[in-house]
């Protein structure tokens, strides 16, 4: 008996919004077939077959990789494109001064003529997606219509899709945001495909209002994916504000003592400060007994429970990783994670056909293609992995992927952690006074460029809350929101701020970091639990030496006393550097935040 391939034309949802919308989107974007996408193993195992047929995917070594797969983008089409980004908001004033705006009447119109016609000759996915556990009161649906093959597979890893979201749509419980995105390539009949359709000109639009989002011109991570950075934060900050709950650019961990008490900490970072790395944080040997749980690397959503405490759920059930970076020595668990099952996009290829990237191995191979997909050797003198590199891998296969990390409930919060790479200035560890001190802290966060993001060398760059590409209205009303949070709370998380990226005179890095971090979170995670072991200082409050368990490590007092050690007048400059920011915002800033640096200055010695 054979059984018959499911027709993939055949829609597997009931639902008439979605069926008008799928019909009416098909009649603008005039695809050659549309596949309503099921997320089975033979669909998947199909789409990643014809994709290789067509040199968009590359099968990598079964027996070293298995389930694995490689792609190289369109050197064009390598990371998020933040000045095609736009927040077309009813009124220009919601979007605020951080986020690219048009108005929406005349946005639809330029999006309708490129939209028109521009999946000709392709195949048109109906993708649904839940972002977070499917059912959890804490997830949402959207469906992603897109000609791009490769964003199936991948979202196929970042969200849950498939049939169970289908079912969850045509219960018509939650309202479903609708994602159309485009490679913006239509084929002409007989037209021959390139191996990364794409286009120049690239437009990343989200309707705050309406809760849509439309993409077009690029297949690559957050402006394809959209699932990830347009919905989990952008509109989901939106529905957030709307709704009182959070929609952050955190990790999500679970720090388990030797009791086996459990304490979750969520931690917002600009990039590359190393948070996954933090997410997946092995504990040093002298720390028997104490676990690091991973719940997620990249975004939590947060909302009070019914007896007023924070709860957090991870949106995303994979990990879009750096590559570049990551190896044995940084972080095993990511290693371990990528192992099977993983889509590698723009590292390296060996002649073995597995992968590398700089930051692998501390060896190179002798020889490998690199992201464009040249001979490369160790002498070739140019980077065989795009910095910007990624893995696309299950969270499932984390090691330390925590057990609680699919509650629908979500984990209770006991701590939010604001940090920065900063050279000077900031301490290694503080805490701050209360829920709007650390408002504040959040609210003026900033991290220095590094040369590899194509920035200025040590220049900082405010980035409040890692939100600032990310927040999908004003930003002084997103501040607004978090300080109305605590309203809502019986009880409010302790909020910290840290640098692992403290430098002395000499520029030597003054904190050895990794795991070594695992001390400051044993006294973020005591601090939570306790009033103890911290004084209180003009910044807010900080360990001893005492405070912090050195066992195992021999660290000078005299270096720790370095490392926590703040300048009146270099803090007058940060102060100065804060008002910068708040000027930008004035319209809209919270009368909080003023009076926060006000104590601020008042509580810095003159010196
Ligand atoms: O991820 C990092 N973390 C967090 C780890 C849990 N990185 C990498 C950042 C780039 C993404 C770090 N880099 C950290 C850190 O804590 N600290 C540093 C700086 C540093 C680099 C190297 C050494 C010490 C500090 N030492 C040696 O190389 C021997
Ligand atoms: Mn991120």
């Amino acid at each position: 008996m054979s059984i018959t391939p499911r027709d993939p034309a055949r829609p597997l949802s009931e639902n008439q919004h979605l069926l008008k919308w799928v019909e009416k989107m098909a009649h603008l974007t005039k695809p050659a077939a549309i596949h309503w996408v099921d997320g089975s193993e033979e669909e998947h195992a199909a789409l990643c077959q014809q994709m290789v047929d067509a040199g968009t995917l590359i099968r990598l070594n079964q027996e070293t990789w298995p389930g694995c797969y490689y792609a190289r983008s369109h050197a064009s089409d390598v990371a998020r494109v933040e000045d095609r980004t736009f927040i077309c908001s009813l009124s220009k004033d919601n979007a605020g001064p951080m986020n690219n705006w048009e108005d929406p009447f005349k946005m639809r119109k330029k999006l309708k003529a490129l939209f028109s016609g521009c999946m000709q000759g392709r195949t048109m996915y109906v993708l649904p997606f839940s972002m977070g556990p499917i059912g959890s009161p804490m997830s949402q649906i959207g469906v992603q219509l897109t000609d791009s093959p490769y964003v199936v597979v991948n979202t196929r890893i970042m969200a849950r899709i498939g049939l169970p979201v289908f079912k969850l749509i045509d219960k018509n419980v939650k309202r479903v945001v609708p994602c159309l995105h485009s490679v913006g390539a239509p084929l002409a009949p007989g037209q021959k495909d390139v191996a990364w359709p794409c286009n120049n000109e690239k437009y990343i639009v989200h309707f705050p209002e309406s809760r849509e989002i439309w993409s077009y011109g690029s297949g690559y991570g957050g402006n394809a994916l959209l699932g990830k950075k347009c919905f989990a934060l952008r509109i989901a900050s939106n529905m957030a504000r709307d709704e009182g709950w959070m929609a952050e650019h955190m990790l999500i961990l679970g720090v388990e003592n030797p009791q086996g008490e459990k304490t979750y900490v969520a931690a917002a970072f600009p990039s590359a400060c190393g948070k996954t790395n933090l997410a997946m944080l092995i504990p040093p040997e002298s720390f028997p007994g104490w676990k690091v749980w991973t719940v997620g690397d990249d975004i939590a959503w947060i909302k009070p429970d019914e007896k007023g405490k924070l709860r957090a759920i991870n949106p995303e059930a994979g990990f879009f990783g750096v590559a570049p970076g990551t190896g044995d020595h940084t972080n095993p668990n990511a290693m371990a994670t990528l192992r099977r099952n993983t889509i590698f996009t723009n590292v390296a290829l060996t002649p073995d056909g597995g992968v590398w990237w700089e930051g692998m191995t501390e060896t190179p191979p002798e020889r490998c293609i690199d992201w464009q997909g040249n001979e490369w050797t160790p002498a070739s003198g140019t980077k065989a992995a795009h910095p910007n590199a990624r893995f696309t891998a299950p969270a499932s296969q984390c090691p330390t992927i925590d057990p609680a990390w699919e509650d629908p409930n979500g984990v209770p919060l006991s701590a939010i952690v604001f940090g920065g790479r900063r050279a000077e200035t900031i301490p290694l560890v503080y805490q701050a006074f209360n829920w709007s001190s650390g408002v504040y802290i959040g609210a003026t966060m900033g991290s220095e460029t590094t040369a590899a993001a194509g920035g200025v060398q040590g220049k900082v760059r405010r980035d409040p809350m890692a939100m600032l590409p990310f927040c999908g209205y004003h930003m002084g009303d997103y501040f607004r929101h978090w300080l109305k949070m605590q309203r809502n709370l019986s009880e409010t998380p302790r909020i910290f701020h840290v640098n692992w990226f403290r430098k002395d005179a000499q520029g030597k890095f003054l904190w050895p970091g990794f795991s070594e971090n695992m001390r400051i979170l044993k006294w973020i995670v005591d601090r939570s639990r306790v009033r103890a072991l911290a004084r209180e200082t003009p910044i807010g409050w900080m360990p001893r030496y005492e405070d912090i368990d050195w066992t195992g490590l021999p660290f000078a007092k005299e270096t720790f006393e370095q490392l926590q050690s703040f300048k009146g007048s270099d803090w007058i400059s940060e102060v100065i550097g804060h008002e910068e920011l708040f000027i930008q915002l004035h319209d809209h800033l919270p009368p909080e935040m003023i009076y926060e640096r006000e104590l601020l200055i008042c509580r810095l010695r003159f010196d």
